[in-house]
């Protein structure tokens, strides 16, 4: 550990796990793209065989999210300090998996990102014999019901996407190790980000991040991490990312450490103009529910209090009327663009049930609430009071009553 683990995340963000470069003393790592490194005697190297294996410009990125997350885990007893870097959330999910014996039973969230649902129900419960019990998280009872003495995984995303819902991390730690303390607990912590919420903390295993949302923060990589303070699965996981091969390469990690030293000063944006907007959309007339937890209407605003630093970017509404007042909205907006992902620096807008959501069975959506009237906004760091009239203007076309027309719609599998 090249700092104080005692310093303020503001600081971690720009310098932990992060060292000159021994070399020349560059300040930022160089982009190490060779993909195999020159040995002395067979075996006898500097730590680097193949870049699969070690990059240290993978290595960099991964010891920095390690630290942010609080891992604990020293580089001596592992290179990355328990963080993992991939190609992509979904392939970051995938690895974690792999942590499972075929057949495991395992606890989710009934409210995820819809491609996190089809790995688990359409991949892995095919491939693996993974046996998912999907529950609302955020209540105990129903954690309680849904657990058993096999369980061997509990996956949680709090906030969720798309609902928004939080799960007390506390709490279901405490339920799920009391019924069996060898489950290991996955916190999917996109939406809040290490400077929200540290999931670690509250007797989580493992924190996942698809880094392409508010790590990275400008929409031009897509990647994913994991993160434990549990030596025995840093192991595993060490195995795993190496033996199943869907790393992170070195340009996508150099620009998403590059993206994470301004992460405090972004999430502190997006928190403050996600509020001010939630506010705002709660008084619209158009407006039928705003979803956001730093409002006293969001039924854990109590849990988000406490367990998190601020509210984050993520806001979601439902509007008056059906689909044709959505898609008028999306249709008109201006400064938003109408795109799936999030936490970029740029404002989007989505709509999850034709969109990010779109794979999930119809009904799976209508228990969930994903109807054709909710829409998705991941608040970026521009002007306030201009996302503000941006969103009056695709507000104001929904209330017209035209017809919906426009470009050609695709479907998703
Ligand atoms: O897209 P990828 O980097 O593979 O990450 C998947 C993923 C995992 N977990 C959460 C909470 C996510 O939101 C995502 C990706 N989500 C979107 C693309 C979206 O627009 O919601």
């Amino acid at each position: 550990m090249s700092i104080d683990p005692t310093v303020r995340l503001a600081t971690k963000v720009i310098h932990a796990g992060q060292r000159p470069d021994p070399v020349t003393g560059a300040v930022m790592p160089p982009i190490s793209v060779s993909s195999t490194y020159a040995q002395e005697s067979p075996g006898v190297h500097k730590g680097f065989e193949y870049s699969r294996s070690h990059n240290p410009t993978r290595y960099a990125l991964e010891r920095m999210v390690a630290h942010l997350e609080g891992t604990g885990i020293s580089e001596e007893y592992d290179p990355s300090c328990g963080a993992f870097a991939f190609s992509s959330g979904l392939a970051a999910i995938g690895t974690c998996l792999e942590l499972l014996d075929s057949g495991s039973h395992m606890v989710a969230m009934d409210d995820l990102y819809g491609g996190t649902n089809r790995l688990f129900s359409r991949v892995r419960a095919r491939s693996q014999g993974l046996k998912i019990a999907y529950a609302d998280l955020t209540d105990e009872s129903r954690l309680r019901a849904a657990m058993t003495a096999e369980t061997k995984m509990v996956w949680v995303e709090t906030p969720t996407n798309p609902n928004l819902k939080l799960a007390d991390l506390s709490m279901i730690s405490r339920v799920a190790k009391g019924v069996n303390k060898e489950c290991i607990l996955v916190c999917d912590n996109t939406f809040a980000s290490p400077i929200i919420q540290r999931p670690l903390e509250h007797g989580f295993d493992v924190v996942m991040h698809s880094s392409t949302k508010y790590l990275n923060g400008h929409s031009d990589v897509v990647g994913g991490l994991l993160a434990t303070n549990d030596p025995q699965v840093c192991a595993q996981l060490r195995f795993l990312q190496n033996a199943i091969g869907s790393v992170m390469g070195p340009f996508d990690a150099y620009l998403t450490l590059r993206g994470i030293k301004t992460l405090d000063i972004r999430m502190q944006r997006h928190a403050q103009s996600a509020m001010k907007i939630a506010q705002w959309l709660e008084s619209h007339a158009a407006v039928e529910r705003v979803v956001y937890p730093g409002l006293p209407s969001h039924p854990q605003h109590a849990i988000a209090k406490r367990q998190m630093n601020g509210f984050g970017g993520m806001i979601t509404i439902y509007l008056k009327g059906g689909l044709d007042e959505a898609r008028r909205m999306l249709e008109n907006v201006r400064i938003f663009a109408l795109a799936e992902s999030l936490g970029g620096v740029e404002s989007l807008i989505e709509h999850p049930a034709i969109m990010t959501h779109a794979s999930l069975s119809p009904d799976t959506r209508r228990m969930l609430g994903i109807s054709d009237t909710m829409v998705r906004l991941s608040i970026g760091i521009e002007d306030a009071d201009d996302l503000i009239a941006d969103l009056e203007h695709g507000l104001a076309a929904a209330r017209k009553t035209t017809a919906a027309s426009g470009p050609q719609r695709t479907q998703k599998v």
